[in-house]
């Protein structure tokens, strides 16, 4: 991130309700709550949810930085209400309680319960494990909702779907179905491979256990030339990887082709430029697209694919032995009411750092303080490109 579109996140998992606050916005952009509420239903579903989704109804407040539908250029503040708050009330008071209020000192191997309380010398790894929550992805997509705006001024599109789960992987699809892919209860556009992921998260579910799994993002609709291949920080790809990295439980990243890049030669695995005359329109097309939209950092004008990997989730019905923090003893991790996979889900968390990327390296390569200024300046570069190497 270069800071052009800047966020921070507030919030525990069961506190009052998770803040963000957005700089970087140009005056003039229509954003409305509405905006953003369509991603933060489709956060929200997904086969393998536990109990929480039937609680919540996330839905994010402008509380700032907007006034009759149009951005200010000021920074905008979100809100999005913790509805099981009401059921925390005295556990998770902002105010000192008289009751005593049970401690959670089981360890869940995998999550941040031991490295946080450890470093943050807490006697109650609940002080870690509510900000260590995934609830927070939930104000992460709602800023997305701000930068998607942004960018569909421009006709920049997002996707995303499941690509496996649990070791079931989907066919690749050369076109999606994007009406039947939100239909589908795990995301994913092979519906062969919906029906067994549905099975093996059954089959999780039945042994107490969790399952992780892999999703794949697509944007349509970037130009070539955001990011640069002059300095490390500047570099799209790697941009990307560490939002996309920050996600809970995501564990790493990769474009187009991704790792399965690393079992072929570079003969199979390059995408050969071919003639103008083959295609017409632009001097240039790569005759695929296995690089996934991005070389030496930058934009290619090719569609954005990113592909990452989630592990299943760390805590457990069937818990894995541990210590308690307190005694030192050997004991069985603590578990609370938790999801069985949170893939599905994760694929939209995961379109919303994307983009959150996307629109800082918009806004760094553009610059504006208003829509307007924006539009002139993305105009201006796709003139100097010439009409024939705008899009992909
Ligand atoms: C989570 C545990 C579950 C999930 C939660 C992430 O919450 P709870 O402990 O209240 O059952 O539902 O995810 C969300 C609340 C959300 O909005 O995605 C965890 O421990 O990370």
């Amino acid at each position: 991130m270069t800071g052009r579109f800047r966020f921070l996140t507030a919030g525990e998992s069961h506190g009052k309700g998770l803040t963000a606050l957005i700089e970087g916005l140009p005056a003039g952009l229509p954003l409305s709550e509405d905006d953003i509420a369509r991603d933060l239903a489709r956060r929200q579903r997904g086969y393998g949810r536990g109990g929480r989704m039937k609680i919540e109804r996330d839905r994010a407040e402008i509380t700032a930085g907007v006034r009759h539908g149009l951005t200010l250029g000021s920074p905008v503040a979100l809100w999005v209400e913790n509805r099981d708050w009401a059921n925390w009330t005295e556990r998770m008071a902002v105010e000192p309680v008289e009751a005593e209020v049970e401690r959670v000192t089981r360890l869940r191997p995998g999550h941040a319960d031991l490295p946080g309380a450890v470093k943050y010398g807490f006697d109650d790894v609940r002080n870690v494990l509510e900000r260590a929550s995934a609830r927070e992805t939930a104000a992460r997509v709602a800023v997305a909702g701000a930068a998607k705006r942004l960018l569909d001024e421009f006709g920049v599109a997002f996707g995303s779907h499941t690509i496996a789960i649990g070791g079931v992987r989907a066919e690749p699809r050369a076109a999606i179905d994007e009406e039947a892919l939100e239909a589908d209860p795990v995301r994913c556009a092979d519906p062969a491979a919906s029906e067994a992921m549905i099975a093996a998260i059954d089959a999780a579910k039945a042994d107490g256990d969790t399952l992780g799994g892999q999703v794949e993002v697509r944007v349509s609709g970037v130009p070539l030339g955001l990011g640069s291949h002059v300095q490390w920080d500047r570099k799209l790809d790697g941009r990307i990887a560490q939002a996309i990295c920050s996600i809970n439980a995501f564990k790493g990243a990769g474009f187009g082709l991704g790792f399965d890049a690393t079992d072929r030669r570079g003969s199979q695995t390059h995408d050969v430029i071919l003639p103008a005359d083959q295609w017409g329109e632009r001097p240039w097309r790569h005759g695929s697209n296995n690089h996934g939209g991005i070389e030496g950092g930058m934009s290619t004008g090719e569609e954005i694919i990113v592909r990452a990997a989630v592990k299943p989730i760390p805590t457990l019905a069937h818990p894995l032995p541990s210590v308690d923090l307190e005694t030192g003893e050997e004991v069985l991790a603590h578990y609370e009411r938790s999801d069985v996979c949170v893939v599905p889900a994760a694929g939209v968390v995961a379109e919303a750092m994307v983009a959150i990327v996307l629109a800082d390296a918009w806004l760094e390569k553009f610059g504006g303080d208003s829509l307007a200024e924006l539009r002139a300046n993305v105009a201006g570069y796709l003139r100097a490109l010439g009409p024939r190497a705008r899009r992909g």
